[in-house]
């Protein structure tokens, strides 16, 4: 048998090996190397003539017509966890992180989190007020947001009380469920600091205040040197207007802080010289110490990685040639170095990063592996531009005990057995 033998289950038509000998070389290089990658032999799957559909020369099927708006194959079954509770509203749904692809997250499956529910919002009713200490307090409809000068970034959004499970030894047995609480999307609006200085600040502005216009009216404390750095008010996520459940019209976006920060359905802004020290930063969103104390205004949401293959729930077809990969960010800026460890934390090797590489986005690492068959832990580390590195489980819990259920970045360990199973480790 040659190389071709270990992957494909039967031998091409003739036609197909002409074409390929036109650029012999490159194809030899190329299946040399899939050759290696695979040692199993596959097999193809066949219709009901018996052949490849690949080689199949019938007529082919006439599709569905062209349509106003898409949906995606339904072959592809990729869903957001949805909780089973009595009041789903005040609730969140989870991002299948695992099945995700490159570092966009779809606006599908973006994950939720809803305190009152998502409310239905026309756009022409909306107003966004801008007021408190400035010189000239604004009332703004969504179409003088749109003619004002835009950006778009690729940032994350992550829930403080994302990976809230590792903070137990046993951990979730999954990515969805562990680290679920977290996505990234290519968001488009207008700088805050641009309509701050329309409204001109005055000289004892420090923070300010910004409220949603949902029932619970979400309302979260900034300091102005966030604000005027690279705070945006966004109207658009991946290339289309934003989502109802990510805060349709108009979305704060705190780049890199906790996702609690970026409130929803903005309606008003109040520049003021204090925090507020609303509901949801002081009774909740704050770390409660080993001491009893709770730490106020925890924002940056630190280094964090995971592999998300092979991970939680997933099998491993047998020994071989596998692609690690997974996800890394960090809410100080660009991830710098992902390290992969397949032997419990003993050894470290450096991953690739995809390019390019975002500030204060998800950032893809990928990594060649050849799996030998035994059991082994493979665990990832991020490290960010500020030279951060992403602690393990035990070192949070010595830094910050274990009363608090926000903020956990600890590193995630994965327990590959023999016969190919992935449990939380
Ligand atoms: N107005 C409003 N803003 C809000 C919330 C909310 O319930 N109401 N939830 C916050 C929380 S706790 C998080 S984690 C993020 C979730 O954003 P997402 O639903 O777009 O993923 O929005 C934040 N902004
Ligand atoms: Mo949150």
């Amino acid at each position: 048998m040659n190389t071709f033998g270990t992957l494909l289950s039967k031998q091409m038509p003739s036609r197909f090996v002409t074409i390929s000998l036109m650029s012999e070389q490159a194809h030899r290089r190329r299946f040399l190397q899939l050759s290696a990658l695979l040692t199993a032999a596959t097999s193809c799957s066949t219709n009901n003539t018996g052949r490849d559909p690949a080689e199949d020369d019938g007529p082919g099927q006439l599709g569905k017509a062209v349509s106003a708006y898409g949906d995606r194959s339904p072959f592809e079954k990729a869903k957001r966890l949805t909780p089973d509770v009595k009041n789903p509203q005040v609730a969140s749904s989870r991002t299948p992180l695992a099945d995700i692809y490159g570092i966009i997250t779809p606006n599908s499956l973006h994950f939720e989190r809803h305190h009152s529910g998502v409310p239905s919002i026309d756009p022409a009713q909306h107003r966004l007020m801008i007021h408190g200490m400035v010189d000239r307090p604004l009332m703004l409809t969504v179409a003088d947001i749109k003619r004002l000068p835009s950006t778009s970034r690729v940032h994350f959004v992550e829930c403080s009380g994302n990976s809230g499970s590792e903070w137990s030894a046993k951990g979730a047995p999954d990515v969805m469920r562990a680290h679920g609480l977290a996505s990234c999307c290519e968001w488009t609006g207008v700088s805050l600091k641009l309509l701050l200085e329309e409204a001109g600040l005055k000289r004892e502005a420090k923070w300010l205040v910004a409220e949603g216009a949902d029932a619970c009216k979400m309302s979260r404390s900034v300091p102005l040197t966030k604000a005027l750095d690279d705070a945006m008010i966004v109207y658009a996520q991946n290339g289309e207007a934003i989502r109802p459940e990510q805060g349709y019209p108009l979305r704060l976006l705190v780049p890199g802080w906790e996702g609690n920060i970026n409130v929803k359905w903005l309606r008003r802004i109040k520049v003021t010289d204090t925090a507020y020290y609303t509901k949801d930063e002081t009774s909740k969103y704050t770390e409660l110490m080993p001491d009893g104390k709770s730490w106020l205004f925890t924002w940056p949401m630190d280094a964090k990685s995971f592999v998300t293959y092979p991970s939680g729930g997933q099998k491993l077809a047998g020994a071989g040639q596998y692609e690690i990969t997974g996800l890394a960010w960090s809410g100080r800026g660009k991830i710098t170095k992902v390290e992969v460890s397949v032997d419990g934390g003993k050894t470290w090797q450096t991953a690739n990063l995809q390019e390019p590489v975002f500030s204060k986005a998800f950032t893809r690492f990928r990594l060649p592996w050849k799996w030998d068959g035994t059991d082994v832990t493979i665990t990832s580390r991020a490290t960010d531009e500020t030279g951060y590195v992403q602690p393990s489980r035990d070192e949070l819990v010595a830094s910050r005990g274990k009363n608090s259920n926000y903020h956990n970045n600890a590193t995630k360990p994965w327990k590959i057995a023999a016969d190919g199973s992935v449990t939380n480790a």
